[in-house]
């Protein structure tokens, strides 16, 4: 499937006051709009049409919009973020998608599910339960996934150290081949796939996003960005340190479809 479209928010002014455990200090807000414009230029670039919107204080996290929507080819779901200070996030998100998702669903009670958690692979989903998603979110995403015809895997994350999503170590480059950390390399869901392990101490490259012809990295990953690049992969780096600092990573500043 080729992307075409994408929703973005900028970081609000609140943006420090959000949820990290990185010790690499606290972002700078006037860097973070820059990054993130430079980000939102690049999605643009290589084909999608962004809806952006507005920055929300109330929210300190919400410029990691990724992890308030589900979106695929064959429908879209809200999720109900694990954290409580986001759940209200998805209060202004709902509206905007259900310009192009009519039937919108979304994840309820007691389920909680974070966009991040969620790994497409065409026609395949990975969820991970993690300290955000729960059993019963993922099991109400699967449920919601096998009524059109995906199939899931639910994959424990939970004790991986240093990984808040699955996203956070596993992303999807086409085909049968997976970007990961070394941590989950082995993880038996994804036997039968060719796994590419970002290199030691480039774990963080492994949030990255194929979008058409490009893969986005994070810059700063010169061996991972390499070992991509000789696979022929068209690697476009972006600079993610403020994002970085709270957390985020490359794949969480958009919600891509
Ligand atoms: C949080 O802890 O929720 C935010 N500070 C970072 C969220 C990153 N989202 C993602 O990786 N999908």
């Amino acid at each position: 499937m080729r992307f075409t479209r994408a929703i973005v928010r900028p970081p609000a002014a609140t943006f420090a006051e959000g949820i990290t455990s990185s010790r690499l200090g606290t972002p700078d807000l006037a860097l973070a709009l820059d990054q993130h414009d430079a980000y939102c230029r690049t999605l643009e670039r290589v084909g999608l049409s962004l809806t952006r919107l507005p920055p929300d204080p109330e929210f300190p996290d919400s410029t990691f919009v990724e992890d308030t929507a589900i979106v695929t080819s064959r429908g879209a779901t809200l999720t109900r973020p694990g954290a409580a200070s986001r759940v209200g996030e998805i209060s202004s998100v709902g509206p905007v998608l259900e310009r192009w998702f009519p039937d919108l669903d979304g994840i309820v009670a007691p389920g909680t599910v974070d966009g991040g958690d969620v790994c497409e692979t065409g026609d395949h989903f990975f969820i991970g339960v993690s300290e955000r998603t729960n059993s019963e979110g993922a099991a109400q995403l699967a449920a919601w996934l096998a009524r059109r015809g995906f199939g899931s895997s639910v994959v424990e994350i939970r004790g991986v150290p240093n990984l808040l999503h699955l996203k956070t170590g596993l992303s999807w480059l086409g085909g049968r081949r997976l970007l990961a950390v070394g941590e989950l390399a082995w993880l038996e869901a994804l036997g039968g796939w060719e796994v590419v392990c970002a290199s030691e101490g480039e774990e963080y490259a492994a949030n990255c996003v194929r979008i058409n012809d490009v893969v986005l990295m994070a810059q700063g990953f010169p061996a991972t960005n390499a070992l991509l690049g000789r696979l022929g992969y068209d690697v476009v780096p972006l600079e993610m340190s403020e994002f970085r600092k709270m957390d985020g990573g490359l794949s969480c500043l958009s919600v891509r479809w």
